[in-house]
């Protein structure tokens, strides 16, 4: 076991290896650990540099769909906004992507509140280094490549500021600066 957990730290701290470390640890926190990420996102900066900033990958849980990965190159210290925008373009600086997921029509809210939109998430705060961990139980959404709650091809966006969950319809979080349309893994 000690030479497991191990080889498990050293996974995690090699740039080539994180995206098999991300997916060790997703499977650690919470779920089956037989299920492999259905879905997942290369989110990249919208100035045109194409830089990228991170991926993100969706996995159904037993009471929805754990959201998770890493997020670099972020301002150190900075709370910012993440959601997940209706659509699968990343277009005119994330524009394309329009509003947040809502297929219930509801008022944008924080994101444990049932009756708020389907794509809202909690805020992510980079440490010293400029990298944000994100690991979320989503309840409104499903990793499934069809219905009405699917989040397939549609995108993660993210923001400049903070949501403060409360402002219409999307949590004055400000500029889009990453975004990535939801693939299959
Ligand atoms: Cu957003
Ligand atoms: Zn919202």
């Amino acid at each position: 076991m000690k030479k497991l957990m191990l080889t498990s730290a050293l996974l995690c701290g090699s740039a080539l290896a994180l995206t098999a470390c991300q997916t060790v640890e997703g499977q650690m926190q919470t779920g089956n650990p037989l299920d492999q990420p259905a879905l997942k996102s290369t989110l990249k900066a919208t100035d045109g540099s194409d830089r990228e900033v991170g991926q993100l990958f969706l996995r159904p849980v037993d009471d929805g769909v754990q959201v998770y990965g890493k997020l670099m190159n972020m301002t150190p210290g900075a709370t910012v906004a993440l959601h997940i925008h209706e659509t699968g373009s990343c277009a005119n600086m994330g524009k394309a992507a329009g509003g947040h997921f809502n297929p219930d029509n509801n008022p944008h809210s924080n994101p444990d509140d049932m009756d708020g939109h389907a794509g809202d998430l909690p805020n992510l705060t980079a440490d010293e280094d400029g990298i944000a961990t994100v690991n979320y139980v989503n309840k409104k959404i499903s990793a499934a490549e069809a219905g009405k709650y699917s989040v397939y091809r549609r995108a993660f966006i993210v923001h400049a500021g903070a949501d403060d969950y409360t402002s219409q319809p999307a949590g004055a979080a400000g500029d889009r600066i990453a975004c990535g349309i939801i693939e299959k893994n």
